[in-house]
């Protein structure tokens, strides 16, 4: 890896970017790069290294698995707070945002960029050709389960010279939690990408950024975000911010701009901390919708049924709901005191008259109570709602946080009209639920 640039070679660690070069603001951020001759950006050809995946799946969709390099070694300095939240569950709901609420979503509405604070806002508009086109704006997604987070099931990767405890690893800025964080010792404005699952390219025009638990002075400043489509060989720059601030600690600040292009890959790359020799953030959310010939969600406009024997008693929570298109809602199967709890559980799906080749599909984790999220599960296909062939088998899958996003991958060229999620252990709850199943195919 690496060897592009010369004097940026790579270590024997697999950490790359030793120079002092990282993260240094590029003197023309808004076109396209030569990254590989142009000394001001990091080595990023071929420069990232995977730090982990965090779907928390296993063979899931292709996505490469963590290479092991070094800066997963925990040999970080510990930052000696004690104040450091740990690992602590969050649950994407409206608590979010504890400091000074950006989410005045109204105010969004109609493609206002709108950066959540103060400072500069730079809608980088002059380097998207197609960024004058409203539909490409993104808005303020509001509070976190509101908006499908695109960066789940999906590769961390860094090209920066940094170390990290084993608890505050680069995988936390990714994980939906808000109450981890990666914290960067020694390196105030390193750089961190992220590559989607399964061959899949979003248009981000939105994304949330949340401040860590403690010490400001390591929160991000100024920084620009850019994409790649070739596995992090080039950059387009599509925004930059400067002189931002973190009033509070646990503060989400929402970020839209125009971007009507759709990336593998984006990377967030520091330009400024808040004065700390180190860096620290707590999560990053990606927001947009997929690029084309990536995978699409089938499900719409078809219709739900489920296990017969819960109790459901909130409408909020009834199987179509599973299928909504929205991770911020789910079905919940409750037992039935009487009955005793149900043994396996299924919702299902029917495009009625048309018929689907589905290759891969995405289970999320509903908003609480980890004991009710699936486990073991067979995903089927039918085409007259009476007899299923199994398509695809999972056992003991987790979902270590609340509204993550697994995908899976499987191989099916036989279209069916009906699909069914057969969930046949769950977590150990006596009630089950789940907050959305997506239909990947053609
Ligand atoms: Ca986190
Ligand atoms: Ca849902």
């Amino acid at each position: 890896m690496g060897g592009v640039a010369g004097a940026l070679d790579a270590g024997p660690d697999g950490m790359h970017d030793t120079g002092p070069d990282n993260g240094e603001p590029d003197a023309h951020p808004d076109v396209s790069i030569a990254d590989a001759s142009d000394a001001e950006i990091p080595d990023a050809a071929a420069a990232d290294v995977s730090v982990g995946t965090q779907d928390g799946g296993s063979a899931d969709s292709g996505v490469p698995t963590d290479d092991g390099s070094s800066t997963d070694a925990g040999v970080g300095t510990d930052d000696g707070s004690s104040a450091d939240a740990g690992v602590g569950t969050d649950d994407g709901s409206t608590a979010d945002s504890t400091g000074a609420n950006d989410d005045a979503s109204p105010v969004d509405s109609g493609g206002n960029i709108e950066d959540g604070g103060a400072g500069s806002d730079v809608a980088t508009t002059d380097s998207m050709d197609e960024a004058t086109d409203a539909s490409c704006t993104g808005f303020d997604p509001g509070d976190s389960g509101a908006a499908l987070n695109r960066a789940q099931g999906g590769t961390v990767l860094m090209s920066s010279q940094c170390t990290s405890k084993a608890t505050e690893m680069p995988v936390n800025v990714f994980d939906n939690n808000i109450n981890t964080k990666w914290y960067c010792s020694g390196n105030a404005k390193p750089t961190i990408a992220y590559q989607f699952g399964a061959g899949a390219t979003y248009a981000i025009n939105a994304y949330s950024i949340t401040s860590a638990n403690d010490t400001p002075t390591r929160d991000p400043k100024s920084w620009r975000l850019e994409g790649s489509n070739d596995g992090g060989a080039s950059w387009i720059t599509v925004d930059i911010q400067t002189d931002q601030l973190f009033s509070g600690r646990f503060q989400t600040k929402t970020y839209a701009f125009g971007n009507c292009a759709a990336y593998a890959r984006y990377r967030f790359v520091i330009t400024a901390n808040n004065g700390a020799t180190g860096f620290q953030v707590a999560e990053i959310r990606l927001f947009g919708d997929p690029g084309p010939g990536g995978p699409i969600d089938l499900v719409q406009g078809g219709t739900t049924t489920a296990t017969s024997t819960c109790n459901t008693p909130s409408a909020a929570e009834t199987p179509d709901h599973a299928f909504d298109n929205d991770i911020s809602t789910r079905w919940f199967c409750g037992a039935v005191a009487d009955a005793g709890p149900n043994t396996t559980w299924f919702v299902a799906y029917d495009f009625g008259t048309t018929a689907h080749v589905v290759n891969m599909y995405s289970v999320t984790s509903a908003s609480d109570a980890s004991g009710r999220d699936p486990k073991d599960w067979e995903l089927q296909g039918s085409s007259d709602g009476i007899n299923w062939t199994t398509l695809d088998a999972r056992a003991n899958q987790t979902f270590a946080n609340r509204f993550q996003t697994n995908t899976y991958s499987f191989a099916n060229t036989s279209p069916y009209s009906q699909y069914r999620f057969l969930v046949t252990a769950n977590n150990g709850s006596p009630d089950f639920q789940v907050a959305e199943i997506m239909l990947f195919g053609n």
